[in-house]
Parts: C-alpha cells; structure tokens; sequence
C-alpha cells in the first residue's frame, strides 16, 4: 500500500508533474476509504480502489503517461478521473469533492484507520450503532463489552481493537532509533541539498543516539540573506504531509513515508520480534507511520549554540548553564554571553555580545571542558569527566573486529554459514562466532546435538584452510543455548565441551514475565555459574515498542559476573544489536564497565543484512560509555580464542 500519513500528498514545487505515481495513487486510496467511511456505492468505492492499485503496479512512467493524455487509454480509468489525474498533474491541485470528503469526514473516525486491522467499513459500523467518534469513545466501548455483541465482532475483534489501540498509541508517542534515524537522515540530506544551506544537522535525541525518537531536531545554517529561500524550499520538500507552524526561524512539520524515495519496508524481522510489536499489522503501521520534526534556521555565526542547545539533553544544557553562569556567562541558543556586555538585550540582539564559537567544541572550551560526544550528554557525569580531560574514548564501529552470536540455516537464519563468514571477511571482521539455536527452542529450529556438533566439524574445517592460506579470519563455534527451568543450559555437558562457547539467553517470555525478580534473578545467576557458560544473551528480553523484559536485578547478575571474571572465567554480558531490543540498556553498560565485566555487542544476525546492525549497538555502546576494551568485540582473534579458553 501507499505509505503516508492520511492528507492529501502536497503537490511539488518544481511541477508539472506536481505528484508522483506513489502520491497519487495514495490519494486514490483516501478518496476509496473516505467514501467506504461515508457509506458511498461499492462500485463508486471500488473504481478509486482498483485505480490506486493499478498505479502502483505500473512500470510506465506516470507523469508521461499523464502528460501525453495516454492514462485515458488505461483500463479502469474513466473520463471523469483521467480530467481529474490530468489536472492535479499539470495544476497541482486536487479536486474539490477530494478536499470536501476528507472535511467532511469526523478527524476521529481518520485516527481509527490506523489502528491495526481496522478498516472503514468495520469503522462505520461502530459509528453507527454505537455512535463513537473518536479512538477514546471506541477505547471506552470496548472496555465496556459493547463492541463484542455486535453481529460480526465477537469478543476476539474486540480485544483485538483494545490491543490496536494501545499499539497506536505507543507508535505515536515515540519511534525506535532506526526507524527515527532512517526518516532524519533522509530529511536532513534533502535539506542539506538546498542551495544556500551551509550546514544542516540532526539534533535532539536522534543525534544522542537515543533508544527512541520523540520528534526530530534539524538546525540548519543559512545566511540572512538566504533564510526566506531555504524555508520555502524546506517547506516544498517530498514527504511533509503537514505543516503544524513556520514561524521566522522554526518549522514545525509532520513527515511520512513519502520522505524515502523508495518505497518503505521494513525488511525481515524475527519471529519472536514481529509478534511482540504487533505481528502482521506492523509493516502496514509502519509504512503508514509519521514523525513530528522541528527545523531550526540560523545565521552560521550562531549556528554551534543552536546545535548544541537543541541536540540537549534538558538535563545537560542545565549543567552547562549553571557552569556558564559560574564564570559570569549567560549560555542559550544564541550565545555564551557574558553577562555585563549584553545588559538588558535578549535572543538575537545579546547574541551580538557572545564569544565566539566555529564549533561545538568551542563552546566546551571556553567553559573550560574537553569536547563532548552527543551521546554522552545525559548528565550521567560527562561534565565532571570532560573538567577532568576523562572522557572516555568511545567505541566505532571500525574497532569491531567480529561478534559472537549469529544464527545460520542450522537454526532460523535465511544465510549458510559460508555466507555469513564472507560477509563479515567482507566487512573487514577477522573473525565471526556462530551461535544457532538450542533443540528447546521449536519455533527457532533448534539444532540437534548431532547437528551441532556436525556443524563444529564444517567450522574446524574452514578455520584451518584459513590458517594455511594465511588468511587472518577465523570462525568461532558457540551455541544459543536457551536458559531451561533451574538455569540449566540446553545440552549435555559432553556437547557443551566441544564448543568454543556459549550463550545463554532466556525465550520462555511468557513464563518469565510471569514471575517475580527473585526467581528470575536466581535461576541467571545459576545459568552463569555453569563453566560452559560465556555470555548473557539479551539480559532483560525487553523488544522496544514492544513488550517490557522480564523482571530481574541486573545489578546482582553483573555483580556475579564480575566476580567470575575476577577469578579468572570469562562471562560477559550482551548488548544485543538488534534495534528492536539494544539489551542491555545503555545506561547500565556504564556499570558493567565498572565491574569489569566484559560487553559482547552482538547483532544476534538471522541473516547477511542482519549483521549491520551492529552499527546500532556501537551507538548504544558508545552512550554507555564503553571503550574498545571493554567489549570482546575488539579483541583479535588470537586474543578472544585465548580469553575462551583461559
Ligand atoms: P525527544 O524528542 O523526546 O526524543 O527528546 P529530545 O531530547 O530531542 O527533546 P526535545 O525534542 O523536546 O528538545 C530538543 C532539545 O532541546 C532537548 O534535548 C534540549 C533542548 N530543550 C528543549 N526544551 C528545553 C528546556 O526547557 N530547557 C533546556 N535547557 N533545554 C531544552
Ligand atoms: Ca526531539
Ligand atoms: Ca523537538
Ligand atoms: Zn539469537
């Protein structure tokens, strides 16, 4: 389907063509939908159904097609829409009745749409005999069993709708990191494109590297002269669905999918994943998704205070004010000021007054402070470290020279083992740690004992064609072992023996979120006492937008851990990778390094692509403060074989 928030698209400034083949055929989609909310003929309803799809299967190119009166020739499109797609291509204007059906229309009747597996026809019934307008009126009649007696629904739909509506909700109050990421790296590469821009920059959470997205930042530089031209051309970007407010030097916006210029998907997710973030609705919710973004003009003069105010956090620029007001300084979007010139003046005017800054490292240098990383500014005592020139000096994703929990076709991976070792060879790794699924785990295709150990065979085969060659990479063999009743490990001793190590990882949720912190606490620290056992999969099993982890006191399990490792046995704890889970949390990865208890990032890969994200587990790293020797992810080969056995 047509991505896209549910307005009209806003046509394009450098038309004819004013829209594209998506845009338009989204526009067909509404103008079907709104009629089926009306009650229009089914017919009626169908012709915009059946146009919409059309568009988006043709090869053609539309505006052509359009231009050279040829879409009058094309099946299922009449008279009356081929003049109407030909105006709103050449004028850039839809029809009226287009514009009168989505006014016409109760905006709360608009907000059930997208609740999951809902569609107009059901939507206009509930109207109808329950006379319910808005999504908090069709919550309040669900809650009151009064959707489940209705001919056609049941108590199934009916919970099915409550669960919508709670999706919808957590959807709309913030985005996971890379869903945030991908819609602000595609907005501000349209804005930095813009003739007279000099800078635009990702702001705000996104830039902190934030788990989830409230809204999106951008500052942008831009000189005086220029600042009208560039707002107009902000404003005529693809994928603004709404404009909320532009005032003289912030825009408010509301993006969609139209942002991308390909069309949205969101790729392949795990099982266990897509179920706990709405199963086969959530593409659909996600390539009908928004963001709110706010864009921020300024002179490039001011520009480094700008950025620095909006990339925040709150509780950082608080910090950094009272630092400045220390040194007789006034520090705000517009300056570092200090405070006997300025006087009375504000904003702009005082701005006049300010030392000067060409970086955001200036700024921390004249309040006497190292430069500060975006993601450690959460007030979590990067202040104090960058007085004390004791930052810490983060992890990239070039000091990953591999990473040990990977899945392959032996379990549920959609790569072969050989597949998987040339893409991480290809991604300069030197080495790469397969970890396939245990036999407990059905669902996953877990591994056989015998097919496990086969695979050790493969392995041992390939690592010393590579030694013989001189080829400097080298596969590991561990196993996913999933955490049995009493923290037991999933295969005999004798199996586990063979491997080079293990990672232990809980996937009963259901019973585990079912118990208390005690139990789940202890059955962890049996798991990690068992020799075999070498890292903590996923600790919390938390899928972010999702479902909340099981309960259980990371602090003992990583006071356990380091006690282990102070005598010498290596037990480390996950950052799993995957955006929908970057388990552990951040800010506990400050405290694993306090212990010395090592961080294995792992993109737990089910696939080639799955691999890269262990860009989004640097980022959760580097948040934690971790530094490329507290994880096993910098180790060579040599080194981490020699940890594994020690
Ligand atoms: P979000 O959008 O909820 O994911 O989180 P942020 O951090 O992007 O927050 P947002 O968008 O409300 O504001 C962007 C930055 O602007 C924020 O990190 C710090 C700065 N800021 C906003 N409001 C205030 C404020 O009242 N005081 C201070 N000191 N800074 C603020
Ligand atoms: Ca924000
Ligand atoms: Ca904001
Ligand atoms: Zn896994």
């Amino acid at each position: 389907m047509a991505g896209g928030s549910f307005t009209l698209p806003k046509p394009r400034p450098n038309g004819p063509p004013y829209f594209s083949r998506n845009q338009v055929a989204n526009a067909l989609h509404q103008v079907a939908v709104l009629l089926e909310l009306q009650g229009a003929n089914v017919f009626r309803v169908r012709s915009y159904q059946n146009a919409s799809r059309m568009l988006g299967s043709i090869t053609e190119d539309f505006g052509e097609l359009v231009l050279s009166g040829a879409i009058f020739d094309m099946k299922g499109i009449g008279k009356g829409l081929g003049s109407a797609l030909t105006q709103a291509m050449t004028e850039g204007q839809w029809p009226q009745d287009w514009h009168d059906l989505h006014d016409n229309t109760p905006p709360g009747l608009i907000e059930m749409l997208g609740i999951p597996g809902l569609g107009p026809k059901r939507i206009k019934l509930m109207a109808e005999e329950l006379g319910v307008t808005t999504v908090a009126e069709l919550k309040e009649a669900a809650t009151d069993n009064r959707i489940a007696p209705m001919k056609g629904f049941g108590k199934k739909s009916q919970q099915r709708i409550l669960d919508g509506i709670e999706l919808l909700s957590r959807f709309r109050a913030r985005r996971r990191l890379d869903i945030g990421l991908r819609y602000g790296e595609a907005f501000q590469r349209k804005i930095a494109a813009i003739d007279g821009v000099h800078r635009a920059t990702l702001a705000g959470s996104a830039r902190r590297r934030k788990e989830t997205i409230g809204d999106l930042d951008v500052v942008v530089s831009v000189d005086d002269a220029n600042h009208e031209a560039v707002a107009a051309a902000i404003l005529n970007l693809n994928g603004i669905a709404d404009v909320k407010g532009a005032g003289d030097s912030k825009i408010s916006l509301i993006l969609d999918t139209t942002i991308f210029d390909e069309s949205f998907a969101v790729g392949h997710i795990d099982p266990n994943v897509l179920d706990a973030i709405g199963g086969d609705d959530y593409e659909q919710m996600e390539a009908g998704g928004t963001i709110d973004a706010q864009v921020r003009l300024v002179p490039p003069h001011v520009e480094p205070f700008t950025l620095a105010y909006f990339t925040g956090s709150k509780e950082h620029n608080i910090v950094m004010r009272q630092r400045a007001i220390d040194r007789g300084l006034k520090l705000n979007e517009f300056g570092l000021i200090p405070e006997a010139e300025a006087g009375e003046l504000k904003g702009m005017a005082a701005a006049a007054f300010s030392l000067k800054a060409s970086e955001e490292a200036d700024i921390y240098a004249h309040l006497d402070l190292a430069y500060v990383p975006p993601e450690l500014r959460e007030d979590t005592g990067e202040i104090d470290a960058a007085a004390a020139h004791a930052l810490p000096d983060l992890i990239e994703v070039a000091n990953v020279k591999g990473s040990l929990h990977n899945h392959t076709t032996l379990s549920d991976g959609e790569a072969s083992l050989e597949q998987m070792a040339d893409t991480a060879r290809k991604m300069g790794w030197s080495w790469l740690g397969i970890a396939d699924h245990s036999p407990t785990l059905k669902i996953a295709n877990g591994a056989s004992a015998d097919d496990l150990l086969a695979q050790g065979r493969t392995i041992a085969t390939y690592n010393q064609q590579w030694a013989d060659e001189g080829v400097d990479f080298r596969l590991f063999h561990g196993v996913e072992s999933d955490i049995l009743p009493g923290g037991r490990l999933d295969h005999p001793d004798d199996v586990l023996a063979e491997l080079d190590y293990v990672v232990a990882s809980v996937h009963a949720m259901t019973k585990w979120r079912g118990r208390d912190e005690v139990e789940n606490t202890e059955e962890l620290l049996k798991v990690i006492d068992h020799p075999a056992t070498t890292v903590l999969g996923h600790p919390t099993g938390r899928i972010l937008q999702g479902r909340e982890g099981y309960e259980v006191d990371l602090f003992a399990v990583l006071e356990h851990m380091a006690d282990h490792n102070e005598a010498g046995r290596l037990k480390a704890i996950e950052l799993n990778a995957s955006p929908y889970r970057l388990d552990l949390d951040w800010r506990l990865c400050k405290h694993a390094k306090g212990l010395g208890v090592p961080v294995a990032i792992n993109p737990d890969a089910h696939s080639i692509r799955g691999l890269s994200d262990i860009a989004y587990g640097v980022m959760a790293a580097r948040k934690g403060w971790i530094e490329p020797a507290d994880t096993l992810n910098a180790l060579t080969g040599h080194e981490l074989a020699a940890r594994l056995v020690a």
